[in-house]
């Protein structure tokens, strides 16, 4: 057994550093430790981490923990701290109460900042994750460079709204920073692979070239029971815990995302992000039970809703589009009391996809266009489909604060698909706060 008590320090420094994502390929990346993807954060269950953020960057910055279960002070966003100015330090520190795989992002100018590069992992295990031989952190993204692998803005209107409406998307496809890298594996072995999306707006539909895989894990650690799958999809800001293996030693296939279609102007096609080779085999301990865990359902299906959050889009002279949730831009939603269930309706009235993601609580998708879902699982960010809606239940526990909840599209995100609103304590008075403050830095 671990001390509860167990501290684990990291010191992340931002930087503007060269990085090779391909030979003779050089970016200059934003991004931690001079590393892309940042250093991967790993922890016990229950343990507590410190983990110190030196800002070198010529321009503030803040880092959200996304799916952590934190106090709000900690959770990294500008309406709980004051940004980190150029060649400050601030000390992030929490106990990390769930096992699982989460990430960490700037959240500050982030259309800019995660574009570059400001992402790494946070891996957290507990006694009672399956046994594999190995493991490896996953995390898929893109950039949108120019010729001279720079990564510009688009200034005519046409490719601006383009890029406001589907989100920035680019051809230089990575993994782990690296662009087609090969993935080795043992013969006759099995390994869980964890997969984080920190894409601006990349939909990636997950498939091995045909071959099955068992999904063990989302947002929220283990799912009850595995899931045999051939493909499976992994929207900005969702992780996927999969068990792949065993192969045959001298296999080599793609690991590959299919052409998923949001409604997006551009359109996705097929296409492969890495590759994976088969090396000698080696015995296995590999054991993946039946049985992961038991999720308690949080409500039933047919509990009356609470709340309604619908996600829609509206016209903008200046920009084409604005995204919108409950008709306006950047709002302040009413609060919620700690230890009473939330069963909030969010739906999506636009005729394109969003990644919903709730910040600092887990939820539990009870109803999908009226239906119960197949299985249950902890999830922080759930796609939804146009003109879909879903039912989620989720308990705001002892943590008071300001938290928020937006569209995972990087763009939609600051063009207004976002909600701020309190976790309060029913037993103190609740005092209103003034009009949103907007969140722009161009
Ligand atoms: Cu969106």
């Amino acid at each position: 057994m671990q001390s509860q008590s167990k501290v684990v320090d990291y010191l992340l420094e931002t930087n503007e550093f060269d990085w090779e994502i391909a030979p003779g390929k050089t970016v200059k990346a934003w991004g931690f430790n001079q590393q892309l993807p940042g250093p991967t954060i790993k922890a016990r269950k229950g343990e507590t981490v410190s983990i110190k953020v030196k800002n070198n960057l010529q321009e503030p910055t803040i880092i959200h923990w996304h799916g952590i279960r934190l106090p709000a002070a900690m959770d990294g966003t500008d309406s709980v701290q004051r940004p980190i100015e150029p060649g400050e330090e601030f000390e992030y520190r929490f106990v990390v109460p769930d096992a699982g795989t989460f990430w960490y992002h700037s959240h500050y100018n982030e259309t800019v900042q995660v574009e570059k590069g400001m992402y790494g992992a946070i891996v957290v295990e507990d006694e009672t994750d399956p046994v594999l031989d190995d493991e490896k952190v996953i995390m898929i993204d893109d950039m949108k460079l120019s010729a001279s692998n720079e990564f510009t803005k688009p200034s005519w209107f046409i490719p601006r709204i383009v890029e406001r409406h589907d989100g920035r998307e680019g051809d230089t496809l990575l993994i782990n920073g690296k662009e087609n890298p090969t993935l080795e594996i043992h013969g006759g072995q099995m390994e869980r692979w964890r997969f984080i999306n920190s894409s601006s707006a990349r939909y990636f539909l997950l498939h091995f070239e045909g071959r099955q895989f068992k999904i063990i894990g989302t947002d929220g650690g283990l799912l009850e029971a595995p899931i045999l799958a051939s493909e499976a999809l992994i929207t900005p800001g969702e992780r996927l815990d999969i068990v792949v293996g065993p192969f045959e030693e001298g296999e080599t296939f793609a690991l590959e995302s299919l052409g998923y279609n949001r409604m997006t102007f551009l359109k996705a096609k097929r296409q492969t992000f890495a590759t994976v080779k088969v090396k000698e085999p080696k015995p296995s301990v590999a054991f993946v039970p039946d049985k992961l865990r038991t999720i308690e359902q949080l409500a039933p299906h047919d509990t009356p809703v609470s709340r309604k959050v619908v996600l829609s889009v509206g016209p903008s002279l200046k920009d084409g589009m604005n995204f919108l949730v409950n008709g306006k831009m950047h709002v302040n939603d009413k609060p919620v009391v700690v230890g009473e269930t939330q069963v909030w309706e969010v739906s999506n009235s636009s005729m394109m996809d969003h990644p919903f993601h709730l910040h600092g609580f887990f939820f539990q998708v009870i109803e999908e266009n009226g239906k119960a879902p197949d299985y249950l699982s902890w999830k922080d960010t759930y796609n939804l489909k146009p003109r879909t809606n879903i039912k989620i239940a989720w308990m705001p526990d002892n943590r008071p604060g300001t938290w928020m909840y937006h569209c995972h599209i990087l763009e939609h995100h600051a063009a207004g698909m976002m909600a701020n609103f309190d976790v309060i304590d029913g037993s103190k008075p609740y005092e209103e706060k003034p009009a949103t403050h907007m969140h722009h830095h161009h």
